[in-house]
């Protein structure tokens, strides 16, 4: 297994204290603007009629159709405009603490190096197709840029009383993962989804995944995989919703709550979930070799 090379002990040469680093916009190669392109092009033809309002909102109001990989400087102009928001050049994955630092500030940081076309389909660590691509459009959304720094400030306060764990999974199964409904329909919203291009079906037309409607206590409470496709997904009423459920829940009682409860397994469905699809997981079984 090659070594993530973006995962970092301690900030990189040049990096600040709080492990920003310059984009150096200017080095990017004529290769690596046109990889970007080639990405964009091939999740935007299929996103229509599959993600969500507001996400595509975001592609429009951030200008993201310019090609090559976006500037961050004029990116930010942009998103500083419509919701406070920027996005800050990492050299890849930050500390947790620096991570929801950022958060809390409205600052998202964006690995600034881009995925080899060997790995068009996958990539473990977050490049800057997966972190503007994927997680940027939604800043540019009221609600949902709310939710992302009262996610910052929650996860400063998880880290203090050691319940990382019930938020790294919110974390997952929303903003990574997560299912919205609009309109009677299910639509994507979560990064990992949207910037995948074989998740971005899967998610919603596969018969293989369980399908469930968000429940806070249920969500921090599920396991879940960080190398394949999902085996749930948790819809949302709107985002609005998952604005209120961070700005008006104090979790620290929550975590006490759940800290009495067991785990729930990643496929198992609950007698009190309110299921939209009953998953068959073959998908999963199919990659386990038949075992589970
Ligand atoms: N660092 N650059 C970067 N991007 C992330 O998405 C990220 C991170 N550090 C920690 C982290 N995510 C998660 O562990 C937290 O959401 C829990
Ligand atoms: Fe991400």
């Amino acid at each position: 297994m090659e070594s993530s090379t973006h995962v970092l002990e301690r900030p990189p040469e040049g990096a600040a204290a709080d492990w920003t680093i310059s984009q150096n916009w200017a080095a990017y190669t004529a290769d690596e603007h046109a990889l970007w392109d080639r990405l964009f092009a091939r999740q935007t033809a299929q996103l229509p009629g599959r993600a969500s309002e507001a996400f595509l909102r975001g592609i429009d109001m951030l200008r993201l159709s310019k090609p090559g990989i976006p500037d961050f400087e004029e990116l930010s102009e942009h998103l500083m405009a419509a919701t406070g928001w920027r996005v800050v050049a990492v050299p890849g994955l930050v500390p947790d603490d620096v991570f929801f630092d950022h958060l809390a500030n409205r600052r998202f940081v964006a690995g600034n190096f881009i995925r080899r076309p060997d790995q068009l389909d996958y990539i473990q660590e977050p490049d800057v197709f997966h972190d503007v691509f994927g997680h940027v459009p939604m800043l540019a959304d009221p609600d949902f840029a709310d939710y992302m720094e009262a996610y910052g400030r929650g996860g400063q306060r998880a880290l203090q009383l050691g319940a990382l764990k019930r938020l790294a999974r919110l974390y997952w199964y929303t903003v990574e993962f997560g299912l919205v409904e609009e309109k009677g329909a299910l639509r994507i919203y979560g990064s990992g989804i949207v910037s995948s291009h074989g998740e971005s079906r899967f998610a919603l037309d596969d018969p293989s995944p369980n399908r469930i409607r968000f429940d806070l206590r249920r969500v921090m409470r599920t396991e879940y995989r960080i190398d394949d496709y999902q085996q749930n997904y948790f819809v949302i009423p709107s985002f609005e919703e998952l604005r209120r459920i961070t700005v008006e829940n104090d979790f620290a009682p929550i975590y006490a709550e759940l800290d009495a409860l067991p785990d729930i397994a990643i496929a198992d469905i609950l007698p009190a979930d309110d299921v939209i699809t009953r998953g068959t997981q073959d998908y999963a079984r199919r990659r386990d070799g038949h075992q589970a």
